[in-house]
């Protein structure tokens, strides 16, 4: 083990604010995981993990003013070596495997060149994005017609890790607008046309000629001018909500996430910037206020409570894990509208079997309990039930159908629940499925699980049997559209046609998303998965 400093990259800019701190000491972070969010005035960035390791300390905090080599955490790094105290020293070596800068917005430079041209229609152009290419536009802050200053932002550009706001180098009148929301771009695009205040329209100058400004060197992109267009741009293509409101790209990129209107937003910042706590607050006003009566209301926020006001109580912080799974829980309770169906699967010969073969099973290393047989016999039903083995595609309008059967398991460790995923189900022995089974529950419990282990999932089981209870009903973990909830086996009387008999029967619930699947096709998944379990002949059938 060493302790490594992380420090802050070449962000292209001199000192920028900490508007976020994606991690807690104690996380376990894989090399790219995002650590910290800057943000400056005219762009906002996600640091990434140099390495992989677990984060011991934290040295900065929400708020800071940040510069490269800024020491933000120590990570502890798996590797030979006692905890080497002088790591903070080491700051510059961290640095040197700190993400490079290409993927960090060049701030000053993301600034076009100012024509020098005295008057005309100058075209505006992509500036240099700091090695950037097929950049998205997601806001035209512009449109035609509009007065703008020099300096107003004209558009906002975002790749996966920032953001950056493109300002006017001049002031004047749009006359036309090239780009709109969802354009891809590159350097040296024409964003728009603007006719230079004071200018003659018949009488553009050629900006070619016009040299760069000191301020925006020649990296910049050069301005041009030419003939303004007659014909004027639909205004209705252009019009962006946020345009005239001045806010960095962070906190539009949230607004928008967040479906806020940053028009009904005051901001308390400089020149009446609105900043995320701004926005936050807004928020926080808008949750406290009753729903509206009638359809449509938003929900209703719990009100804060002071419980030590009845008895002494305990604070403690939720693990990123938790908060994480809280999240997905919300979102899929919220956004799936669930349906559950109770069965109970007779595994009385399953047990028999499985009573008998676990000596055996234990010779070949593995444990033998319920589970891997209700992979086997879910990767079946999975099979003759395509409809359970899909996904409704992010158009809300396509489903789509998968010729693999992967199923995770929901497992639940002291930092939070995590679903580990086994590939391939329906392709492998019980004993394999039984050996994954454990292998991977361990590295659950252990936090040693890669991303991968627990992507690609079609189908959840979570299984309480160990533990007990007679049922439950999960919550479908979506983009799958169900789950299979299993409770502890009991043995009971059932009525043979003749006489009650006892049978050892398996609680099932079974929860769905009714938007992909019907009761009826929830009810033939179900006596399909009873019987595969009531008689396992069936699944080499
Ligand atoms: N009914 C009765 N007994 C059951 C059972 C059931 N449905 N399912 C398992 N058991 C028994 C097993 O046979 C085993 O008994 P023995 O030790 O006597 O053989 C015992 O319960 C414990 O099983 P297990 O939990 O170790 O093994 P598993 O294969 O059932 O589960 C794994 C593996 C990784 C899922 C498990 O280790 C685990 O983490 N379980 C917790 C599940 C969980 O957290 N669910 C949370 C869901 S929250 O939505």
């Amino acid at each position: 083990m060493s302790i490594e400093t992380v420090v802050v990259p070449d962000i292209g800019a001199d000192e920028v604010e900490v508007i976020e701190v994606c991690v807690a000491v104690g996380d376990t972070i894989e090399a790219e995981d995002s650590l910290l969010v800057l943000e400056s005035d005219k762009a906002s960035m996600e640091v990434p993990s140099p390495v992989t390791g677990k984060v011991v300390a934290i040295t900065i905090k929400v708020g800071d003013q940040v510069a490269q080599g800024t020491a933000i955490m120590e990570v502890e790094v798996e590797g030979a070596g006692a905890v080497d105290s002088a790591a903070p020293a080491e700051a510059p070596a961290a640095t040197a495997e700190a993400p490079v800068q290409e993927e960090a917005p060049v701030v000053e430079e993301a600034q076009p060149a100012a024509s020098a041209a005295p008057a005309g229609v100058q075209v505006v152009t992509v500036p240099d994005l700091g090695g950037a290419s097929d950049v998205e536009c997601i806001e035209v802050c512009v449109s035609v017609g509009d007065e703008v200053e020099e300096e107003q932002s004209l558009i906002v550009l975002e790749t996966d890790k920032a953001s950056m706001e493109v300002p006017s180098p001049v002031a004047g009148k749009v006359v036309s607008v090239a780009l709109k929301t969802g354009s891809t771009v590159n350097v040296g695009d024409v964003i728009l046309e603007l006719e230079v205040a004071g200018a003659a329209a018949s009488a553009p100058v050629a900006s070619a000629e016009a040299p760069a400004p000191a301020a925006a060197p020649a990296v910049a992109a050069p301005t041009q001018s030419f003939e303004p267009k007659t014909e004027t741009q639909p205004r209705s293509e252009v019009v962006e909500k946020h345009g005239d409101v001045y806010a960095g790209p962070a906190v539009r990129m949230l607004a928008r996430e967040l479906g806020v209107d940053l028009h009904a937003v005051s901001g308390t910042g400089p020149r009446g910037r609105v900043s995320k706590d701004d926005l936050h607050g807004y928020i926080k006003a808008r949750m406290a206020q009753p729903a509206a009566s009638g359809v449509g209301g938003a929900i209703p926020a719990v009100p804060a409570v002071d419980f030590s006001k009845f008895g002494p109580v305990r604070e403690e912080k939720m693990s990123k894990l938790h908060r994480l799974t809280a999240e997905n829980m919300s979102r899929n309770w919220l956004n799936v509208p669930h349906v559950t169906q109770f069965d109970d699967a007779d595994i009385t010969d399953l047990e028999a079997f499985r009573t008998s073969m676990k000596a055996e099973a234990e010779k070949q290393g593995v444990k033998l309990t319920p589970l891997p047989f209700l992979l086997k016999a879910c990767a079946a039903a999975l099979r003759a039930n395509p409809k359970f083995n899909a996904s409704l595609a992010a158009d809300g309008e396509t489903i789509v159908y998968k010729d693999y059967v992967h199923i995770g398991i929901a497992v639940d460790t002291p930092a939070g629940l995590v679903v580990p995923v086994i590939r391939d189900v329906d392709q492998k022995s019980i004993y394999q499925l039984a050996a994954e089974t454990a292998e991977l529950g361990q590295k659950a419990k252990d936090r040693k699980l890669t991303a991968a282990e627990m992507q690609g999932g079609c189908f959840t089981i979570s299984s309480l049997g160990g533990i007990g209870g007679t049922g439950f009903t999960p919550i479908v973990n979506s983009p799958e559209v169900a789950i299979l909830g299993v409770s502890k086996l009991d043995v009971k009387p059932v009525w043979n046609g003749s006489e009650f008999v006892p049978r050892k029967m398996l609680p099932l619930s079974l929860s769905y998303d009714h938007r992909a699947i019907n009761g009826g096709d929830a009810g033939r998944f179900f006596t399909q998965l009873g019987g595969f379990l009531a008689d396992i002949r069936r699944l080499v059938l």
